[in-house]
């Protein structure tokens, strides 16, 4: 899979978390390749702008369409395919598992990451095929909710979690929360494993796990089931 990222910060993704781990793995092997490009490449003027005020007034500023457009084009033209456009933004529709899986489909991404007030509308309206957040929060800049996507999409590019793991038997796959999860020393402090997960019995263990996945999903996330919080 291939995903190409178009931001003012390229420097935000040296070093960081996809340098790392599972996702540094998959770059090394060739399951992903990651192409960060500086839109301020793709400005025109002698002040290499890209951003001007708001038409209506307003604080800030917003980006301007003609240099993200300029960037985009040059981006969709370095590839046979022109790559599922996603842009960043709080106003976007909210990434959860099933959204990560149908984008982890596609052979080709191309994340837009928004500073200052926004991008153009018309960006928006005539560019973009996906508007996503990852949450209902600010932050200041697209960057790190495009890392936060990239990391779980990468995760279900076959072969990106090794041989022994599947993102389909991790939690979310069945729409219900984890277990909780214990490792020794089965005794710390006076605080006790549950005794259940000591005794040898697989399938009461198993039995017991599903039992901890329901309850804690209708205590915590309620809307996971269905049910009203
Ligand atoms: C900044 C701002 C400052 C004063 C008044 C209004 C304002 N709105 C914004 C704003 O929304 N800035 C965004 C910064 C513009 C798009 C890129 N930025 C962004 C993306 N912040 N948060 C996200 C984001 C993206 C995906 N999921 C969650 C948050």
């Amino acid at each position: 899979m291939r995903v190409d990222v178009l931001t003012l910060f390229p420097e935000a993704f040296e070093g960081g978390p996809l340098d790392v781990s599972i996702i540094k793995r998959a770059r090394e092997d060739g399951l992903l390749d990651l192409q960060v490009h500086n839109i301020r490449d793709h400005a025109t003027d002698r002040h290499r702008s890209v951003d001007d005020t708001p038409f209506g007034g307003g604080q800030g500023m917003v980006m301007r369409v003609d240099v993200l457009d300029r960037a985009l084009q040059h981006v969709q033209g370095q590839d046979g395919s022109p790559g599922l456009v996603v842009y960043l933004s709080p106003q976007g529709e909210v990434l959860d598992d099933s959204l990560v899986r149908e984008l982890a489909t596609n052979e080709r991404l191309i994340l837009v990451c928004g500073r200052y007030e926004g991008v153009d509308e018309r960006f928006v309206d005539h560019c973009v095929d996906r508007e996503v957040s990852i949450g209902d929060y600010i932050v200041t800049g697209g960057e790190l909710p495009a890392m936060v996507l990239i990391d779980a999409v990468a995760r279900h590019i076959p072969g990106a979690l090794g041989d022994e793991v599947s993102p389909e038997e991790e939690s979310f796959a069945d729409g219900l929360l984890e277990h909780p999860q214990y490792t020794r020393p089965a005794e710390y402090n006076g605080w006790a494993v549950p005794e259940i997960l000591l005794s040898g019995h697989h399938a009461k263990i198993e039995k017991w796990k599903q039992e901890q996945r329901l309850e804690r999903t209708r205590e915590r996330r309620p809307d996971l089931l269905g049910d009203s919080p």
